[in-house]
């Protein structure tokens, strides 16, 4: 990417768990600052909700990364552009796109950051890793709804007072702004006729919408309802989570080769599991209210020996060796510091 292309833009939120693998990645592949433009979407305010956002990432979600396309096949040079939206394969674009051999190409050599490869260099090593990264990115241990959710109807009046409650509230009210506005617009044009592409736009925008409030519907009554019966089922559904969740420590103790997820050299399975597990442990700081732990991954042992979580190794005998190595290894690194040094999240 050089300063006459155009850039790849990362469309990020910098207190999110998946927008964070992104940031990781460009500290450790070496990107400077003007290798790609970042654009901030603020998840506490629903702007993820946006049409023009959704325009980007059909889903809504954080990170997006928009890259360039050159076409080069007609006289002049055209430039399309394409959007990932999904962390997995915007690691696996940076990754790429920052390689030594292109840095060489480029003529710029050893000038600036080396540009180590993440990628797995084994077919053993790529189903370790893609194995790693789907386990947890798997929706029974979504960090995301942990967060969000509560263990008892007491946490859920705790939750109430803080951030989460904001957060619930806000993005609610503009997804619900969303949907009013979308509701109300026309799709005729000025000369009265109908425009079928922006009808079908609208259409999809409104099912967009309401499809998302029903998916929320049980956050919404819990937390902004005072729903007794939703309260309830929001903590039968924290409660399972935390099974998903224990069973991917398990996982994650017995699949980690040490000290990083693939051996000594950093890969991309390791830029997911940070993410992950920094939210867990947020979550589990929360729980343990002030109380002091000698490491942030003993919250993380407080909290699963403390649920009955039966059939659980790590729940029975604690954090295992591999997992707390990895992560006293990769809070060593500067890209943990670059995004998690102000704490985390
Ligand atoms: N599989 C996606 C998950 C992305 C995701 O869930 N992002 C969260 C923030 S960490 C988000 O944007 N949530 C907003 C929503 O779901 O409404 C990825 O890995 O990029």
């Amino acid at each position: 990417m050089t300063s006459a292309q155009p850039k790849a833009v990362l469309y990020t939120f910098d207190g999110s768990v998946w927008g964070s693998a992104p940031r990781l990645a460009l500290v450790e592949k070496g990107y400077a600052d003007q290798d790609l433009e970042i654009k901030i979407v603020d998840l506490a305010k629903g702007e993820n909700f946006s049409p023009s956002y959704l325009r980007i990432n059909a889903k809504g979600t954080v990170p997006s990364l928009v890259v360039p396309i050159l076409e080069t096949t007609s006289a002049e040079v055209d430039t399309k552009f394409r959007a990932l939206t999904d962390s997995k394969p915007i690691l696996e674009f940076l990754d790429k796109s920052r390689s030594q051999p292109i840095l060489d190409s480029k003529g710029e050599g050893l000038a600036g950051a080396p540009a180590p490869v993440l990628a797995p260099a084994t077919i053993e090593g790529k189903a370790l890793s893609d194995e790693i990264i789907k386990l947890v990115h798997a929706d029974t241990a979504n960090p995301n709804k942990l967060f969000l959710g509560a263990r008892s109807v007491e946490e859920l009046q705790k939750q109430k007072q803080g951030f989460v409650f904001d957060f619930v509230k806000n993005s609610t009210g503009a997804l619900q702004n969303y949907q009013r506005e979308i509701e109300s617009a026309s799709t005729a044009t000025a000369d009265g006729s109908s425009n079928p592409r922006s009808s079908a736009t609208v259409e999809s925008l409104k099912k967009w919408y309401s499809d998302k409030l029903a998916s929320q519907s049980v956050l919404r009554a819990a937390y902004l309802d005072n729903d007794a019966s939703a309260a309830e089922t929001l903590v039968q559904e924290t409660r399972a989570l935390w099974h998903g969740i224990a069973t991917a420590v398990d996982a994650l103790e017995s699949r980690i080769k040490g000290p990083l997820a693939l051996g000594d050299q950093i890969s991309l399975a390791d830029l997911h599991i940070v993410p992950w597990l920094a939210r867990v442990l947020t979550v589990c700081r929360g729980y343990a209210e002030g109380a002091s732990v000698a490491d942030d991954i003993d919250a993380l042992d407080a909290a699963l020996k403390s649920q009955g979580l039966s059939g659980h190794k790590t729940a029975a005998a604690g954090v295992g060796p591999k997992l707390r190595e990895f992560w006293a290894t990769m809070k060593q690194r500067p890209s943990f510091q670059a995004v998690y040094g102000a704490g985390l999240h």
